[in-house]
């Protein structure tokens, strides 16, 4: 890596680990963010035509929040998405070399929608204490996000938090909203608590995307066996195979940790 690229990857790094979160402006041209947007409402369309929901009772307060599952498998631009250089590299240096892409899904606030229940991605996946960061969150802004499209808030410090008996009692009002312009990439700790804003616009909508990677012994939200296609099986990239645990040895490159006869 090129020295300069290295110096604002530890400064990012620094950031993640300070503040639990780092925002890249302008990592998506405005050409690749109309093209992402389109790609995500005809993806919405399909993945309705498939018979999957795009609002599910429970997750949010009403339908204006519209979530779309399994990117992965609605268009090659999400394929491509998923693997972008500058995340990969923020995945690597927060959560390890060897991680797995867990999921990666859409929620497109449109004016109306609600908070959904505060909650800390890594604290899904894995039981308390959370002590070290084995999550990320990459979010890709396709709108301008600002806090009254519903731009997602966080719980400064959060990512501090071990257990649920030390989170503060109201949470909400101690939250501040991340504001991005459209093409950024919010880089979020899978410990850092945060909910979607609520949308109080008239008509402006709030599409983000969230590619969610956990450390590669943490099994993903999604079984990728079963939700991708055979026709996108069949056409992965190698590299987005091994990320998504499809390789037979999908649990054994954490080799660092095993120890020589000679070691013990
Ligand atoms: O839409 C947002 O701002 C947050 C969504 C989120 O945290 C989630 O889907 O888990």
């Amino acid at each position: 890596m090129p020295k300069k690229s290295l110096r604002r990857l530890n400064q990012q790094l620094q950031s993640l680990k300070t503040d639990g979160y780092c925002i890249l402006a302008d990592v998506l041209d405005a050409a690749e963010v109309k093209a992402a947007r389109r790609a995500l409402i005809y993806a919405a369309v399909e993945s309705k035509r498939r018979g999957v929901p795009t609002y599910v009772q429970g997750l949010d307060p009403n339908e204006e929040n519209v979530r779309v599952f399994n990117l992965l498998d609605l268009d090659p631009i999400f394929r491509k998405l998923i693997l972008q250089p500058q995340a990969i590299a923020l995945v690597q240096a927060l959560i390890g070399e060897h991680f797995l892409i867990s999921n990666f899904t859409a929620n497109i606030a449109m004016p109306g929608s609600e908070s959904m229940a505060i909650h800390a991605d890594q604290a899904i996946v894995i039981p308390e204490p959370w002590l070290q960061p084995w999550a990320i969150n990459i979010i890709w802004c396709l709108d301008d996000v600002y806090p009254d499209n519903g731009a997602t808030l966080y719980l400064p410090g959060s990512h501090h938090v071990a257990r649920i008996s030390e989170l503060p009692r109201d949470m909400k009002s101690a939250m501040v909203p991340f504001e991005a312009s459209a093409g950024s990439m919010i880089a979020m700790d899978g410990r850092l608590w945060h909910t979607s804003g609520e949308n109080v616009t008239r008509d402006q909508e709030r599409a983000l995307l969230f590619g969610y990677y956990t450390a590669g012994f943490i099994r993903p939200q999604v079984n990728w066996n079963a939700s991708l296609s055979a026709h996108t099986l069949d056409t992965l990239d190698a590299r987005l195979f091994d990320f998504l645990g499809l390789g037979a040895t999908a649990n054994l490159r954490q080799s660092s940790v095993i120890l020589d006869s000679e070691d013990r």
